[in-house]
């Protein structure tokens, strides 16, 4: 398993820095929800679930946390923290974010509306449907 990274386009000047995402054009995707996660306490681990249908792209606009990837067959983590550095997490992945530091917010752009029942939310039933589905993205 490779990670798919994104990098975006920084509109820098000297006020700043800018990052803009449009759909169908950075982003290969429609995006019908955005979400984020902040105020992470010190030593937790989140996610620990796939999505059947959903994709999403996650950066961490402030601070740094780890991600772990799963394709049911090879494991790899990341590090985000840069505002302008994400990566592509296709459906079919199982997925745990940690090491989250006190300021970090981990914006989330997803192809879907959320539906608890697009979780898969064992790791056993996880790795039976990745066999059954052939590992479609
Ligand atoms: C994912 C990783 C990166 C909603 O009501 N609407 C939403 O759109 C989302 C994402 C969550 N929720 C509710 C459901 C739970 O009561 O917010 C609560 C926390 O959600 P969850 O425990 O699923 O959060 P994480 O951090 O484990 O996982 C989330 C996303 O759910 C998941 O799709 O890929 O972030």
């Amino acid at each position: 398993m490779v990670v798919d990274w994104f990098y975006a386009q920084q509109h820098g000047d000297d006020r700043g820095q800018l990052v803009a995402l449009e759909a169908q054009k950075e982003i290969p995707f429609e995006i019908k929800r955005v979400y984020y996660i902040y105020d992470t306490l010190t030593g937790v681990r989140r996610g620990f679930h796939a999505h059947k249908q959903l994709k999403q792209l996650l950066i961490c606009v402030s601070g740094s946390c780890k991600i772990l990837l799963d394709d049911g067959t090879d494991k790899e983590i990341v590090t985000l923290n840069k505002p302008y550095e994400g990566i592509f997490v296709q459906s079919n992945m199982w997925r745990e974010m940690y090491d989250f530091s006190p300021d970090a917010v981990l914006l989330v752009l997803a192809s879907e509306m959320y539906d608890e029942s697009d979780y898969i939310r064992d790791y056993d039933q996880f790795l039976e449907y990745v066999k059954s589905s052939g590992g479609d993205k």
